[in-house]
């Protein structure tokens, strides 16, 4: 007889109030909360809006002494690029930093003691760090990390509440791939699961559908974008519409895995549209952000209006 590692889960979802109490915060919390206050304060004190974009997978750990962890597709690139386009912001690192792409490979040796950037490349690279440096001297984005799904959580809770004073100045853009899953601290194995012991089983709980205070509770004043994602273009529509029916908030763009870099769905409560890059446009490096964004621009200046006008 051979022995599994079985790792159990619940069908029950726990409250998210629940989840903050049964977790410890992550150690980099108390200093992120100073700097998006810092951030916030004087970006509101001038009559700024901000948006939070949220970007990237969350990991989910096996085992307390983390040596596993499972993972997901998201490179984060929505969140990147949707960030360039309100400020015209540049990718700064962005497009130096992929693989394909490797910020040596922009550089020339000139001779033993100095180098500089390849000529077929500079007038890019020049408008890049224009905008790049514009940013930086105007202090207009504040980049915060998170690995785990509870750095996410605990830090997408501080910055929403932070936020709150801004009311409808702020826009919530939530285009991270959250995990639907992860085990709970107390029903992990404390160390590294043994493959000595057989194969393994896994079983997860469910994640806290977090959107549901966000919109209700942390920020009711705010304007709300989500993104669903979808394998099967059947459910697109319905499983997006379903989520803003739920939550109640102002949109959800819905996107597939393999087209989400040419064509999202807009969802409202009353419309619904397409946003889609032609043949022509794909060629020519057009981004889907720079669609997204405008359209986004404009309906948060609505929301704005409808607020002062009540
Ligand atoms: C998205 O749908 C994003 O557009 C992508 C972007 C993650 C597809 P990349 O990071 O990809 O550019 O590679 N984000 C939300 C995904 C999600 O998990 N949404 C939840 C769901 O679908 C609702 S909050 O259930």
């Amino acid at each position: 007889m051979t022995m599994s590692n079985i790792l159990e889960g619940t069908n029950e979802i726990i409250n998210p109030d629940t989840y903050f109490q049964i977790n410890s915060q992550p150690r980099t919390l108390p200093d992120n909360e100073i700097k998006v206050k810092e951030f916030v304060n004087k970006h509101d004190n001038a009559g700024r809006r901000i948006v939070l974009i949220t970007s990237g997978g969350t990991t989910v750990p096996i085992e307390n002494n983390t040596v596993r962890f499972l993972d997901n597709f998201s490179a984060g690139t929505r969140g990147a690029t949707s960030a360039e386009y309100p400020f015209y912001l540049q990718p700064f690192s962005r497009h130096y930093t992929h693989s394909t792409n490797c910020f040596l490979d922009y550089m020339e040796l000139k001779d033993d003691d100095n180098i500089e950037v390849n000529p077929k490349y500079s007038q890019k690279m020049k408008s890049v760090l224009k905008k790049y440096q514009k940013v930086k001297q105007e202090d207009t984005l504040l980049l915060l990390n998170f690995v785990t799904l509870s750095d996410y959580l605990f830090l997408l809770r501080s910055v929403t509440q932070i936020m709150t004073c801004l009311k409808e100045r702020a826009m919530y853009y939530l285009a991270a791939a959250v995990s639907d899953f992860f085990i709970p601290s107390q029903k992990m194995v404390q160390h590294k699961i043994q493959s000595a012991e057989g194969g393994l089983t896994l079983s997860m709980d469910q994640v806290p559908k977090f959107l549901k205070p966000l919109v209700t509770n942390w920020v009711p004043e705010g304007f709300i974008v989500s993104f669903k994602l979808e394998t099967d273009p059947s459910l697109l529509v319905s499983k997006s519409r379903q989520a803003l029916t739920k939550y109640g908030h102002q949109i959800v763009i819905g996107n597939l895995l393999t087209t989400r870099k040419l064509e999202v769905v807009f969802i409202t409560k009353d419309s619904e549209f397409n946003l889609k890059l032609s043949e022509q446009e794909v060629k020519d490096d057009v981004e889907i952000e720079s669609k997204i964004i405008p359209e986004l621009v404009k309906k948060h200046d609505e929301w704005i209006k409808n607020a002062e006008m009540k």
